[in-house]
């Protein structure tokens, strides 16, 4: 393997990308170096999985644990969670955090001092793949505390809409471990270097292509979605035969964060989409700590990130654990399902059956 010498770390690019703001005062930057401490730590714990035995239902032996979303928590959940808590209570640069994990936010610990920063983290996304080894990430999103915001810290001071992010990213836990990061100046990717425990910049300016021919959704929902969302994906399937004159891949992994970034490296688009299948929930995935930081990352690299009628970034979050529906990746995919939204819905039985288009998911 040829021996760079040149590689910039990301120490190196956070520190760069600061001279542009000759008033900062390195709060940021400490911060988004402690989140990607987490990071290296759970691709480490990850890495050894049942090696370490941390495969498995937390607090199996004691009938597992449920956390607020309703789900099992696997042994990694947890650890993960304790990771980013652990890396990033004591540096002084935030005033609070939120997990997927955790029902309400943290307050930082008595003895630390505080920061103006708020940090909201899926520890580990798509861990349903942990003990089958397929990919994984963790999710993270960073905003400002008004500065009058009290202590302890309110689930309203989270409440803020994508747009106020600060900075956005994920690790994905992949065949190497990846750091993709935006600090609001497009998109960069960085890769785990093992041995120096670096992340080193790899992906300087990550763009998402504005078209695609490559979909990823959860075709066993198929009956639950609304007619948008079903007129897209047909007209996918019927490939070079339909209305778009061309033929479509489809991929579900069932991790977002890989997802995404096979979306980012080569374009794509992703759906979870609200449907009808719990009409209680708005969506599967959460708005705070999934949708927007992926949202950033992708609007940052040109693509689009969608509810299916608004831009997810605008969204007022009614609630730290919201749910919503998602659809993102290349812009002019996402902007044509937008469109299919707009339009006045035909009433399905308003349909001629005879001229009806036949579909594989039409029920
Ligand atoms: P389904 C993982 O649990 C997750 O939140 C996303 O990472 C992933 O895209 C989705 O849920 C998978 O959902 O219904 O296919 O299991």
């Amino acid at each position: 393997m040829p021996f760079r010498t040149n590689r910039t770390t990301l120490t190196q690019y956070l520190i760069e990308e600061r001279r542009r703001y000759p008033g900062a005062s390195g709060d940021f930057n400490a911060l988004i170096l402690d989140v990607a401490m987490a990071c290296k730590q759970i691709s480490k714990a990850v890495a050894y999985g049942e090696l370490a035995g941390l495969h498995g239902e937390h607090n199996a032996e004691e009938g597992g644990s449920i956390n607020i979303q309703g789900e099992a928590q696997k042994k990694l959940d947890v650890l993960s969670n304790d990771l980013f808590i652990k890396t990033n209570e004591w540096g002084g640069h935030l005033l609070g955090m939120a997990s997927e994990e955790m029902d309400d936010p943290l307050d930082i610990p008595e003895g630390y001092p505080k920061g103006r920063y708020l940090l909201v983290f899926d520890p580990l996304d798509g861990s349903s793949n942990i003990d089958v080894n397929v990919s994984v990430g963790s999710i993270f999103s960073i905003l400002r505390a008004a500065d009058d915001e009290p202590t302890p810290i309110s689930h309203e001071a989270f409440l803020q809409p994508g747009s106020k992010q600060v900075a956005a990213g994920y690790a994905l836990y992949g065949p190497s471990t990846m750091l993709i990061l935006t600090v609001g100046n497009g998109v960069v990717g960085f890769t785990l270097d093992p041995t120096l425990g670096e992340f080193m910049l790899t992906h300087p300016n990550l763009t998402i292509p504005e078209d695609t021919q490559e979909f990823a959704i959860n075709t066993s929902n198929s009956r639950f979605w609304e007619a948008p969302v079903k007129r897209y994906v047909d007209e996918c399937l019927a490939g070079k035969t339909g209305p778009r004159g061309k033929d479509f891949n489809m991929r579900w992994i069932a991790s977002m964060v890989a997802e995404a970034h096979r979306i980012l490296m080569r374009g794509g688009v992703f759906m979870y989409p609200r449907d009808t299948k719990d009409p209680s929930k708005a969506g599967k995935l959460r708005l705070l700590y999934e949708a927007n930081p992926v949202g950033m990352i992708m609007e940052q690299a040109g693509g689009r990130a969608s509810t299916g009628h608004v831009p997810v970034l605008d969204v007022k979050p009614s609630g730290l654990h919201q749910r919503i529906g998602l659809v993102f990746g290349s812009k002019n995919e996402v902007e044509r399902i937008e469109r299919y939204h707009a339009e006045p819905q035909k009433s399905r039985d308003s349909e001629i059956p005879l001229f009806a288009e036949r579909s594989l998911f039409r029920d």
